[in-house]
This record gives C-alpha cells, sequence and structure tokens, in this order.
C-alpha cells in the first residue's frame, strides 16, 4: 500500500498556495512527490533553469539563494524542499502517514532529512553542475567514489527494515532520499550485486503512484541532459511559457501513452 494509503482521499485544492519548480530538479521532484502522496493541489509554475529564470528579479526577491523550490502560501515563502515538505505535511495533512505524531517517529524522519540534505543532496550537486553547467561530459572519479560511498551508507542504513522511515510504508524521508538517489542512479547506476537492499528499495518506491505522477518526467528530462547535453525545447518552452501556472492535478493527470515515454517502469 502507498503513502497515500489504499482509500481514495478526495484532492484537497490549496488555490493560495504556490510553487515554483523546475522537474529535472530533484529537490523539486521531492516536493511534487510528497504533494501526490498527500493528494493536494496548488498551483505550479515551472521555471526554466537553463535560461536561467530561477534568477529573475521576481524569485531572487523570494529566494535570494536564487534556488528552486520555492513555496508561497499566502504571506509564508519557504526555500527549501524539507522545509517545504515538513510544512505542508504539518499543516495539511494530519493523518501522520508521511510524518508521524510522536516526537520520537517524527525525529527519526527528520534525521533522514538532514542526510539527505547535508549528505546526498551536496553529492548530486557536485557530480551534476560541471555536467549541467559547465560543459563537462561526464561524471568525474571522484565523484563516483563519493556517490558509491553514499550507497554504502544507504545499504547498511537498510539493514533489517524495509524503508527509511519509522513505520512499514514509505515516509516523507522515503520520499526526499527517493528524489535524490533516482538521481544520482542515472549518473552512477546502483549495483544490484553490492547493493542490493537499496535497489530493491529504489524498485519499491518506483512502483508507487506518486513516483509515477511526480519524479519520472523529470528524471527523464535529467537522463536526457546528462546522456546527451542540453537540448534547446524551443516549442516545448513555448507551451510551458503560454500555459502560465497550472495545478498539481493537471500535471497528475498525464496519460497511459505519455507514461510510456518517460520510461516509467
Ligand atoms: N537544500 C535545497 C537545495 C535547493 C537547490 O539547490 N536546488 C537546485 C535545483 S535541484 C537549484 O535551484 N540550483 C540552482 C542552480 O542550478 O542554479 C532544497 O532541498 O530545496
Amino acid at each position: 500500500m502507498g503513502a497515500s494509503g489504499s482509500k481514495k482521499t478526495v484532492e484537497t485544492a490549496m488555490k493560495h498556495c504556490t510553487l515554483w519548480k523546475a522537474d529535472r530538479s530533484p529537490a523539486c521532484r521531492a516536493v511534487m512527490m510528497a504533494l501526490d502522496a498527500m493528494n493536494l493541489s496548488l498551483n505550479e509554475v515551472d521555471v526554466n533553469m537553463d535560461k536561467e529564470q530561477h534568477k529573475s528579479s521576481k524569485l531572487a526577491v523570494m529566494n535570494s539563494l536564487q534556488t528552486l523550490p520555492i513555496l508561497k502560501d499566502r504571506q509564508l515563502i519557504l526555500c527549501d524542499s524539507h522545509a517545504i515538505n515538513t510544512y505542508l505535511v504539518r499543516r495539511y495533512c494530519d493523518s501522520g502517514r508521511l510524518l508521524p505524531k510522536d516526537p520520537a517517529g517524527r525525529s527519526l524522519i527528520e534525521q533522514m532529512l538532514h542526510y539527505n540534505s547535508g549528505v546526498l543532496y551536496p553529492k548530486y550537486r557536485a557530480a551534476a553542475y560541471p555536467i549541467l553547467y559547465d560543459d563537462c561530459r561526464y561524471v568525474m572519479p571522484q565523484h563516483v567514489c563519493e556517490i558509491e560511498s553514499a550507497y554504502a551508507e544507504l545499504e547498511s542504513m537498510l539493514v533489517g527494515r524495509t524503508w527509511f522511515g519509522s513505520c512499514s510504508w514509505p515516509m516523507l524521508s522515503d520520499i526526499c532520499i527517493c528524489a535524490t538517489v533516482s538521481t544520482l542512479n542515472v549518473m552512477v547506476p546502483i549495483d544490484k550485486t553490492r547493493y542490493p537492499r537499496l535497489s530493491s528499495w529504489l524498485y519499491r518506491m518506483s512502483e508507487e503512484m506518486f513516483y509515477l505522477t511526480a519524479n519520472a518526467k523529470g528524471l527523464g528530462e535529467f537522463s536526457k541532459i546528462i546522456d546527451c547535453g542540453h537540448v534547446v525545447e524551443e516549442e516545448k518552452d513555448k507551451d510551458k511559457e503560454n500555459d502560465g501556472p497550472r495545478t498539481s492535478i493537471k500535471r497528475r493527470s498525464f496519460t497511459k501513452a505519455q507514461r510510456s515515454v518517460v520510461g516509467v517502469l
């Protein structure tokens, strides 16, 4: 059973909330997966990072770090995927499915969020940015070693457990780690024989509906850049610019045919 539970709950539309995001960004995909796992829908604005739209004055006023994602909920502005996700869960989802209510259970999840933010994400950044921004064509050997050592750590954390959370289903920790690890896996494929638990965990995550609706497409975009470099997709950009903000519901409603294009498992 997925994090959103077996019963289909009524979609909650939050018209007062806007998320600025780019699908290729793992931090943005972590927020999109959490939204979909909670069945929440808000306005979503696609930001073209290749055109440096995330550095525009409009966004820089909200986030001087010039990074994505950015969430605005009325007067509140948050600029870190982990802070956004814990806020959204605490504010809009009281089931305890993604983040336990008891302090001990919650701390275990938060510990993994800190690991994602402080250890995994910097490894992604170090390996991917030279390819995304400096015309580097491959993952440099020192970064391959760094990523392999993260896989070894994650493998050891999965001894005796199925998920990175404290329960028998995927929680917020799994979602945030999955956004990063599925992206690292594109650059340094996880060796099933060396990391059997980690590779099974990622497979289980890839079967979750929120992975399909919120992670698969952006991961496909990222893979394309890693494999072939930047392809300027003018037509696609034009569509996005003309469309303006869209809701999470619209993003989720992509067809079976589109799913096979993004190579959903
Ligand atoms: N700790 C932040 C990291 C945010 C971050 O670095 N986002 C990347 C995209 S994944 C970004 O916007 N980078 C700016 C750039 O590429 O210029 C989070 O989890 O939200």
